[in-house]
C-alpha cells in the first residue's frame, strides 16, 4: 500500500503498520458470520476474511469493480455477504450501530455477536459513550475493541483521557474489560473468544483494551513528527508478526523456507490483484445515474382506504395506524424514551407492550444518536425500526446518524434502510425554544432523507404507514398542537398514502397557498374568514415534494403564497420560492410571497409566540396585498 501511494495509485492510506494482530486476530477470533465494523487500520479484517483482493483493490482506487461506484473511498463501504459493515468518517458513529446487529442477534435467539472497533481518541466521542450503555442495559452480544496505539492523529493519549487505561470505564458501565496486549495475536485471539463465549451465552457485552502503537503517520502524508523516537525504538521490538514469527520459530513450528513460502504465495495473490485494479476503468456515471441512487425505489402495493369510517383525533389516528401496521408486520420494532409502559410523552403509545411485548416496544435510555445508529443495525438486519424521538428537538442530539449514517448508506453501498424516525413537533403551545421546534429544513438539505408532515388524521394514518413501508429513512413530522384538537373521519382499515403526493385541500382561481403541517389549518380558516377564491395546496412529503401539482396551480391562480411555521430563513418555503420563480414565471401576476415565523428562537411566552414569532399577522397581510397586486 506504502509503494502504491508514492506511485499516486491510490489517494490516501491509513497504516495499520505495528497493529496487525489486532485487526487480524479479531477476525480469525470470531465466526464468518459474526458482524464486524472495522475502522480505518483494520485492513486485516478485510484479508481475513478473504474479501476478493481485486474488488478491494479497485475500491482503494476508486475504480470500475469496487465495492461503492467509485462514490466513498478506502474502506467506507458494507459486504453483507462477509458480514463485514464500514465505516464512515464520523469517529465512533458505528459503534451504536453494532449494537443494532446485536439486538437482531439477541431478538432472533441466534448465538452470534458482534464486534465494532475504535481508536483510543474516539472513544471520547458521545456515541462511544451512548453505545456502550445500551449495550449494557439491554445485555447486547456486542464487544467493544479498543485498538489503543497512543495517538489520536497528533494528540498523544495522555492529552485524550484522564483514566488510566480506557478499559476501566467498562466498570462505570457495569460490563466486562479485559485489558490485554494488542501486539500478540494469541493474546488477541483468547480475549475475542472469552468475550464472544461470554456474549453468545447470555452474559451481554464486554469492552476490550488492546495495546498497540501505531508506527506510521495518522495517514501516510501527515508524518510523525511529534512522536519521539524512543517510542519507535521501544515498539519496534513488539512487532506483532515479528513477534509471532519467533514464537514459531522457537517451538520449531516454523522455519525460514515456509516463511519465504507464504512471502511468495503473498506476492502471487496481491500483484495481479493490483494490476487488475491499476488496469480498471474509473468510473463514469450521469446526473440521473447518481440521482436514481439517492432513494432505493421499491414498488410498494397500495392499500386504498376503505369507506368504513370513524372519528378520531389526530393523535389517535397515529396509535391505530401505528397499531395496525404493528399488528401486520412483526418487523417492526418501537424504540424511544419512556414509550413503553408509560406509553410515551404523548400517549401515542400506551397499551403496546401488552399487545406487542416489551422486546417490540422499547424503552431506551436517554439517547438519541445511541438509537437511531441502533435502528440501523437493525435496518441492515431486515427489521423495520421505528424511533420516537420525545420532542423533535432533540433530535439535534442524533443529527449525525441521520445525516452521515442513514442518508448516505444507500448511495454509498446500496443498502437500503428502513428507518422511521418520528418527530413531535411544532409550537403555541408556550413550550419555548426547546420543545417548540419545526427543524425540518436541518433535514431537506440533506439528500437520502424523505420527510412527511402530514395535516389531517386520515393523512397521518395513511402516510405513517407509508413511511414504514419505504424502504429508506423516513423523518415524520407530527405536529404536537394537532395531536388532540383535531378530529377528523378516518379510514378503519389498514391503508398507506402515496409519499409525495400533495392534496388540493381546496381549489380556487385567485392564489395559491402552498403550505404545510399546522399551517394548512391557519390558511383553511383565513381563505374561509375572507370568503376568497384561493386555492390551497397540503404538500404533505416535503421530500420528495410534489412539485407537478404545485406548478400547475400557480399556472391556473397565477399567484403563489408559500407559508409554513418553521422560521423563514433557508426554510422549506426558499425552495418552493424559487422552484415557482424558475418553472413558472411567466404564469405570475404577483412576486411570491413566502411567510413564515420570525428568524429568533421561539419564545416562551405565549403573547409572543402567537403574535411576534408566528407569522399569522403577516399572514393575512400578505394574502390581501398578493390578491390587490
Ligand atoms: C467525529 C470526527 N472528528 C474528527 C475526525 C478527524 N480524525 C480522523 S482520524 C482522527 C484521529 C483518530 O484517532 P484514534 O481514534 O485514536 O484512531 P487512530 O487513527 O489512532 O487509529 C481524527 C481526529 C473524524 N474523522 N471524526
Amino acid at each position: 500500500m506504502l509503494l502504491l501511494l508514492r506511485q499516486g495509485k491510490i489517494s490516501k492510506w491509513f497504516s495499520g503498520i505495528g497493529q496487525e494482530a489486532i485487526s487480524v486476530g479479531v477476525t480469525y477470533a470470531l465466526n464468518d458470520d459474526d458482524q464486524i465494523l472495522p475502522m480505518h487500520r483494520n485492513l486485516g479484517v478485510f484479508t481475513t476474511r478473504a474479501v476478493d483482493l481485486k474488488k478491494l483493490f479497485c475500491q482503494l482506487m476508486g475504480k470500475v469493480g469496487g465495492f461503492t461506484k467509485g462514490r466513498d473511498r478506502t474502506f467506507h463501504f458494507g459486504l453483507p455477504e462477509k458480514y463485514i459493515t464500514g465505516m464512515i468518517s464520523h469517529l465512533a458513529a458505528m459503534l451504536p450501530v453494532a449494537n443494532g446487529f446485536a439486538m437482531a442477534y439477541q431478538m432472533r435467539t441466534e448465538k452470534r455477536v458482534s464486534l465494532a472497533f475504535i481508536g483510543d481518541g474516539a472513544t471520547s466521542e458521545g456515541d462511544f459513550h451512548e453505545a456502550l450503555n445500551l449495550a449494557s442495559v439491554w445485555k447486547l452480544p456486542v464487544i467493544f475493541m479498543i485498538e489503543n496505539n497512543g495517538y489520536g492523529l497528533s494528540t498523544p493519549t495522555s492529552e485524550q483521557y484522564a483514566c488510566k487505561n480506557l478499559v476501566d470505564r467498562a466498570k462505570g458501565y457495569g460490563i466486562r474489560g479485559e485489558l490485554i496486549d494488542g501486539n500478540d495475536i494469541l493474546s488477541v485471539i483468547d480475549s475475542v473468544q472469552r468475550a464472544a463465549d461470554h456474549s453468545r451465552k447470555g452474559n451481554g457485552p464486554t469492552l476490550i483494551e488492546a495495546k498497540t502503537f501505531r508506527m506510521r503517520g495518522h495517514e501516510e502524508a501527515s508524518g510523525t513528527k511529534y512522536v519521539p523516537q524512543e517510542l519507535f525504538d521501544e515498539w519496534v521490538k513488539q512487532d506483532p508478526v515479528l513477534r509471532f514469527e519467533k514464537s514459531l520459530s522457537t517451538n520449531k513450528w516454523f522455519n525460514e523456507k515456509f516463511v519465504t513460502d507464504i512471502d511468495i504465495e503473498i506476492k502471487n495473490l496481491v500483484n495481479p490483484a493490483i494490476d487488475f485494479a491499476v488496469e480498471a476503468n474509473i468510473p463514469k456515471s450521469t446526473e440521473l445515474d447518481e440521482l436514481n441512487d439517492v432513494f432505493f425505489i421499491e414498488e410498494i402495493d397500495k392499500k386504498n382506504p376503505s369507506k368504513n369510517l370513524t372519528s378520531l383525533r389526530f393523535v389517535d389516528a397515529i396509535k391505530e395506524g401505528l397499531s395496525q401496521k404493528m399488528e401486520a408486520d412483526e418487523s417492526i420494532i418501537l424504540m424511544g424514551q419512556d414509550i413503553a409502559e408509560y406509553g410515551g410523552v404523548f400517549k401515542i403509545s400506551e397499551g403496546f407492550v401488552e399487545k406487542f411485548g416489551k422486546s417490540r416496544v422499547r424503552n431506551t435510555p436517554i439517547i438519541e444518536s445511541g438509537i437511531i445508529g441502533a435502528a440501523m443495525g437493525l435496518a441492515l438486519e431486515g427489521y423495520k425500526p421505528v424511533v420516537e424521538m420525545q420532542f423533535a428537538d432533540f433530535v439535534s442530539c442524533g443529527f449525525n446518524q441521520i445525516v452521515n449514517n442513514l442518508a448516505k448508506t444507500y448511495y454509498r453501498w446500496n443498502s437500503p434502510l428502513n428507518v422511521t424516525l418520528r418527530m413531535p413537533c411544532g409550537g403555541e403551545l408556550s413550550a419555548g425554544p426547546f420543545h417548540s421546534q419545526n427543524p425540518e429544513s436541518w433535514f431537506f438539505h440533506v439528500p437520502g432523507l424523505k420527510i412527511v408532515y402530514p395535516s389531517t388524521p386520515a393523512d397521518v394514518k395513511g402516510l405513517l404507514i407509508s413511511a414504514i413501508e419505504d424502504p429508506n429513512p423516513v423523518l415524520f413530522f407530527e405536529h404536537k398542537g394537532l395531536y388532540r384538537s383535531l378530529k377528523g373521519e378516518v379510514s378503519t382499515d389498514l391503508y398507506n398514502l402515496p409519499l409525495g403526493k400533495a392534496n388540493i385541500v381546496q381549489s380556487g382561481f385567485d392564489a395559491t397557498i402552498i403550505t404545510y403541517g399546522k399551517a394548512v389549518h391557519w390558511a383553511m380558516d383565513l381563505v374561509s374568514r375572507l370568503g376568497v377564491s384561493v386555492e390551497i395546496i397540503d404538500l404533505r412529503t416535503l421530500m420528495p415534494w410534489d412539485r407537478e401539482t404545485v406548478i400547475t396551480s400557480i399556472q391556473k391562480t397565477n399567484r403563489a403564497l408559500v407559508l409554513h411555521e418553521a422560521n423563514i430563513t433557508g426554510g422549506i418555503g426558499a425552495e418552493i420560492a424559487s422552484i415557482i420563480s424558475e418553472e413558472a414565471f411567466e404564469f405570475l401576476d404577483a412576486p411570491i410571497k413566502r411567510i413564515a415565523s420570525l428568524d429568533t428562537p421561539i419564545p416562551f411566552a405565549s403573547h409572543i409566540e402567537s403574535n411576534v414569532y408566528l407569522p399569522h399577522k403577516r399572514f393575512e397581510n400578505a394574502l390581501r396585498e398578493l390578491l390587490k397586486y
